[in-house]
């Protein structure tokens, strides 16, 4: 959508490599005519982002570490957002965390560590990064981010994760109630099962994804594109009368009993 964005400054977190969730959101909101700034955690992120701008012909405003597991990490990231930048019109927050022994097996053999860590990393994120942004969103804004039905429903290894996202959208609404008065939205897209960096390795994903080839309305998967342009929907003004809202883009997987 040609213009959709344009002139609007929008930070993107969480593209670990052209596989991720962010990325697909990065080439949506890119055709847009958005401006965009980006945070990596981890060096091999920030690598693999260099090279798939470079590649993709898009020329960041800004580059910036933020690792959400500090205050100190965010608070540095976004006031250098803000010196460089200035006002931002939009966030995706695209980033969660559980360790790997949490996420098989039974939940109710989850830690206390393990699960203060899921929480952490994949919910209270989003409240920090909110409360951040919300400073530099002085011409109002748009907060969106990333969740999974296993917030909703048990789904089989999703475990100390499916908990952690019934607080992240449950935070979106809480949130959305705090920040709305600004004209600040914040909004969720629950995606379907897509292969990212992310679900490699972990037990489950492959059953998963051939249960919905055959059961979903559409009877396929979703890829990042679909969730990139959904989440476009959300940073926009076509958008402007949600919040508090989690979109379900997952080919109507959610709605079969
Ligand atoms: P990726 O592995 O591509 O992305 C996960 C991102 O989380 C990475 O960029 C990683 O950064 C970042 N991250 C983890 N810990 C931290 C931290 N402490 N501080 C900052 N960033 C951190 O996977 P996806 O694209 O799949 O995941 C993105 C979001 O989408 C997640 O919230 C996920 O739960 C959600 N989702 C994914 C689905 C799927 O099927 N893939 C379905 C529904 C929702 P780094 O690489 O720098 O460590
Ligand atoms: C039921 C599904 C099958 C998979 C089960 C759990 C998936 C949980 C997602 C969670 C974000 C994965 C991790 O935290 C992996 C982590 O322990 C190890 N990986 C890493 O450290 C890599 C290198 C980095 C980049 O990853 C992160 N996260 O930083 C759920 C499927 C069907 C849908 C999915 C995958 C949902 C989702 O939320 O991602």
């Amino acid at each position: 959508m040609p213009g959709l964005l344009e002139g609007k400054n929008i930070v993107v977190m969480g593209v670990a490599n052209e596989r991720s969730i962010a990325w697909g959101i990065t080439t949506s909101l890119h055709k847009a005519g958005a401006n965009l700034i980006f945070t990596n955690r981890q060096e091999r992120s920030y690598k693999k982002l260099v090279k798939l701008l470079e590649k993709n012909e898009i020329d960041p405003s800004l580059i910036v570490s933020c690792d959400v597991a500090s205050d100190d990490s965010i608070a540095s990231a976004f006031t250098e957002i803000k010196e460089k930048v200035g006002i931002i019109h939009g966030v995706v927050h695209s980033i969660a965390f559980a360790n790997r022994e949490d996420l098989k097996g039974e939940y109710a053999d989850t830690s206390r560590e393990g699960f203060l860590l899921a929480q952490e990393i994949s919910a209270f994120s989003l409240v920090a990064v909110t409360k951040a942004a919300k400073e530099l969103m002085t011409e109002g804004g748009s907060i969106v981010t990333q969740t999974y039905l296993g917030s909703e429903k048990v789904v089989q290894s999703y475990n100390v994760m499916g908990v952690a996202k019934a607080s992240l959208e449950a935070s979106v609404r809480y949130l959305a109630e705090d920040v709305g008065k600004y004209g600040i939205r914040v909004n969720a897209i629950s995606a379907g099962p897509i292969r990212t960096l992310s679900a490699k390795g972990v037990s489950g994903f492959n059953d998963i994804n051939s249960v919905i080839e055959e059961k979903a309305p559409l009877r396929r998967n979703v890829d990042q594109d679909q969730v990139g342009d959904a989440t476009m929907f959300f940073l926009s003004e076509l958008s402007r009368g949600i919040t508090g809202e989690v979109l379900h883009v997952d080919a109507g997987y959610n709605i079969i009993g």
